[in-house]
């Protein structure tokens, strides 16, 4: 046996998992502390969150190594997930849970008189996404490890992730998100698979000694692509799935001219130019910028991530890649794998052209977001030009041969060529990247049902004339893991009292629950637990807003980005009309806190007035003594997926409140909805598959349809809603007064304008007064207790088919084809 053979077989052995009683655990944690991190038992709890990070990540290794070895299977068909974005939140809570470690850990941990809550919450949050994207991102990585199936997560590794959010004065202020700085303990730098991905330069076009044409892109600057690993424990079955994560950094060229004395300070700065593309994570949800070092980190997470794919490929036949591959594109972000594929099997393997295209088109899915056009990514062709020459000219020749068909298909449709053209002409010629993923993709799908349908209807609808079979729909979904296995224990423990074990990893068993919402002595269990999590949720409040809320009060919570669409604003007009009511001496109202959250993108001035409209307003009712405790506001500065995990499961009324056929699903609203949150929503998203799951008793329904906002929009009067609505009228009158900003004229003139504008896009006030009866409905739900305890059950229980558990399953059924583990 060779050297180099042997090396190999005995890399490829599988290793034995480590002992995980409490003794051994608290003697690796020791060592950890003492030995390797230089730290003693009484040091910042931080690094006892680092020393329990590691012996934690000691106990996967083995289930890692051993999934990877059953990956190397050559019959076996893998996936990939493209994303930008992975909004991971903490690991260590949802890793222990997952391999049945929190037991023997809580247990290790008492022994030095330490509170695993306490290390827990030690842990920086992942901040890795901006919002649902990137939310969903990490859900889908669960699930697929929960299921068994062989899909690796592609991402980047931002060294700053999405800004903190902290409220001076009622305003929002940024501050960066180092989140790296303590280093990062779950993480395995693999150097050895480091890729290199070119930008700039130029092509040349030769033919080869067969006669074959070719082209070379040269004189490029390259970048190295550097993977760092994170172990995705899949809930209790032996599967760790991984997490890939690009790091940029220089290539050895830089080094080299480091030395090039001459030139030192510039080679430096070149190098820090390299190393810049995956320096920070693009705060914007849903308006697309388009800045250069975006599409480079595009390009960058796109090139590497192929590379590796086809890296593990070698030796192999070509022509069988798309058997055995598939990759799933999250969002546009990443649809210039479409092209950077055909550059790879072109340029590189030299396949022919359409032997290239039927590879790559029959391995690429492409996963929609939004309908919003502000969030559609289009690249200047100039941009394209000078940073990928190359994969300019493959789009080029895409969409030729792709209008070629469409010619073909619709002869003389010069209107239809011209909008399905991949390239939009105008005086700035841009790259549709949409249009790219259509035509690269042989699935298209949206994330839930009304979603998928509007864009069969609208946006895709030129596409689906043309390829309807690849169209389709995966309504989101969340992983109940996270969301109320680890975030909500007490619930937990009732649900495997009830239903005894393997909901979490079966969620439709909560159905089980049923009948239990007529079971006196079950809905009391239920509103201890819940009272229990608001006063939790209480504490949250206090210690961030400095706003005491009584849990005996209505939990009104909205917590999402900030966006227009998704009409924050119309929360905080509900706010305004309660706090008249309360004025004008009305004693029906219930108790109510409400809370807000979000962050808004630093560019985007409107969502920022939103933000500060919401501290003021907070400020004046909070400390009007008339109101006392019968309404508190608060905004939770900084909202992320660790407060969500407190949040969700002490909310009562989950407010979804976006303009019908904006939100093309939202993931919130299920993570309430498990929790035993009741919602207020307009028929939107995938509200409307919460509504039929959950049944109209049980949902507060509200708001135009999307047909009805599509049909008013061209005659839309705000001011006819306002002569016609006392309350809306009043509700306006006192935000023009000044009253919430009396020591800052003028600072809301642009919101209110924008709230009364016929070409208000989000058409707040057509939803005012259904808003503001149905909230009228809810206090009167509220008010019997026993009506309301019983929807909280009914809730909890119809919100099994919101696992992505149930999301995976159908991308796998019908998109991936994979075989699970086991
Ligand atoms: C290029 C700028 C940009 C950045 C992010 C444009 C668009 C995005 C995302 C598509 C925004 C996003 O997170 N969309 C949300 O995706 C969730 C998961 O599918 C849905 O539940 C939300 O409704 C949708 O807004």
């Amino acid at each position: 046996m060779n050297n180099e053979l042997g090396e190999e077989l005995c890399l490829l052995q599988p290793i034995d998992p480590l002992p995980a009683d409490a003794d051994t655990i608290a003697q690796d944690f020791r060592r950890y502390l003492d030995y390797h991190l230089g730290r003693f038992l009484g040091c910042d709890t931080v690094y006892l969150y680092h020393a329990l990070a590691y012996v934690t990540r000691d106990h996967l290794m083995a289930d890692w190594r051993n999934t990877w070895l059953h990956y190397q299977d050559p019959q076996l068909r893998r996936a990939h997930y493209l994303s930008m974005e992975y909004l991971i939140g903490r690991s260590l809570g949802n890793n222990l849970l997952n391999c049945e470690l929190a037991e023997p850990m809580r247990e290790a941990m008492e022994r030095f008189s330490i509170r695993l809550e306490d290390v827990e919450a030690k842990e920086p949050d992942a901040g890795l996404g901006n919002g649902g994207l990137g939310r969903l991102a990490a859900c889908f990585l669960d699930s697929c490890a929960t299921l068994g199936l062989p899909v690796i997560g592609y991402g980047l590794r931002y060294e700053y992730g999405m800004f903190h959010q902290h409220i001076e004065n009622g305003h929002q202020v940024e501050d960066p998100d180092h989140w790296l700085r303590d280093g990062h303990p779950w993480e395995i730098e693999r150097p050895e698979f480091a890729q290199t991905v070119h930008f700039g330069g130029r092509v040349e076009h030769f033919t080869d000694a067969q006669g074959h044409e070719g082209a070379r892109w040269t004189d490029t600057e390259d970048v190295v692509a550097v993977p760092y690993d994170i172990p995705i424990a899949g809930y209790r079955n032996k599967v760790v799935n991984t997490l890939r994560l690009w790091n940029a950094s220089a290539t050895s060229e830089f080094n080299l001219m480091e030395f090039n004395a001459g030139d030192y300070a510039e080679a430096v700065a070149l190098k820090n130019q390299a190393e810049n593309i995956t320096m920070v994570l693009y705060p914007n949800d849903a308006t697309e910028n388009g800045k250069e070092l975006r599409l480079r980190q595009q390009y960058f997470l796109t090139s590497a991530s192929l590379q590796d794919v086809l890296r593990q490929w070698d030796g192999r036949p070509i022509e069988d890649f798309a058997k055995f591959n598939v990759f799933q594109l999250n969002d546009t972000h990443p649809s210039i794998a479409v092209a950077e594929l055909m550059r790879l099997l072109v340029d590189e393997k030299r396949l022919p052209w359409e032997q290239a295209w039927e590879i790559s088109r029959s391995c690429m899915a492409y996963t929609n977001h939004t309908l919003l056009p502000e969030a559609l990514e289009r690249w200047p062709v100039n941009l394209f030009e000078s940073l990928l020459p190359r994969l300019l000219e493959i789009i080029y020749r895409i969409n030729a041969e792709f209008l070629a068909e469409v010619r073909a298909r619709w002869p003389g449709d010069m209107e239809r060529v011209r909008r399905m053209s991949l390239i939009e002409e105008g005086p700035v010629r841009q790259v549709r990247m949409a249009w790219l993923a259509i035509v690269g993709s042989f699935s298209i799908n949206g994330v839930a049902e009304l979603h998928s349908s509007l864009l069969r209807q609208g946006l895709f609808r030129d596409f689906y004339e043309m390829w309807p079979e690849r169209f389709n729909n995966k309504t989101n979904g969340v992983t109940p893991r996270r969301w109320l296995a680890h975030a909500n224990p007490h619930l937990a423990g009732l649900l495997t009292d009830t239903l005894g074990d393997g909901w979490q990893a079966d969620l439709a068993r909560l159905e089980g629950l049923r009948p239990l919402a007529d079971d006196a002595g079950f809905r009391e269990r239920w509103c201890e637990i819940r009272h229990y999590n608001k006063q939790r949720l209480a504490d949250l409040v206090a210690h961030y807003a400095g706003v005491r809320f009584d849990p005996s009060a209505l939990f009104d919570v909205q917590v999402k980005r900030i966006h227009e669409y998704k009409r924050q604003l119309l929360n905080i007009l509900h706010i305004i009309h309660l706090y008249n009511c309360i004025h004008s001496g009305d004693e029906e109202r219930v108790p109510r806190c409400v809370l807000i959250g979000g962050k808004a993108a630093p560019g985007y001035v409107r969502a920022k007035e939103i933000v500060k409209l919401a501290n003021n307003v907070a400020a004046v009712v909070n400390s009007d003594p008339l109101v006392g405790e019968r309404l508190k506001v608060a905004f939770i500065p900084n909202y992320n997926v660790s407060k969500m995990e407190v949040i969700c499961t002490g909310t009562d009324l989950s407010e979804q409140i976006s303009t019908a056929s904006k939100e093309a699903s939202g993931t919130g609203n299920m993570k309430f909805m498990m929790n035993g949150a009741v919602t207020i929503g307009t028929y939107d998203g995938a509200n409307i598959e919460i509504l039929q799951a959950v049944g109209e008793d049980n949902f507060f329904l509200f708001g135009l349809h999307a047909d009805e906002v599509a049909a008013l929009r061209p005659q839309y009067e705000p001011q006819q809603y306002i002569d016609a609505d006392p309350d809306l009228a009043a509700v306006l009158q006192l935000l023009e007064s000044g009253h919430f900003n009396a020591v800052e004229p003028g600072i809301f003139d642009g919101l209110i304008g924008s709230l009364k504008s016929p070409h208000d896009p989000w058409m707040t006030l057509a939803d005012f007064r259904s808003y503001i009866d149905t909230q009228q409905r809810v206090e009167q739900a509220w008010h019997d207790t026993e009506r309301w305890s019983r929807m909280s059950i009914l809730n909890t229980a119809a919100s099994g088919m919101f696992s992505t558990d149930r999301t995976i399953a159908e991308y796998n059924a019908e998109i991936w084809r994979l075989k699970a583990i086991g």
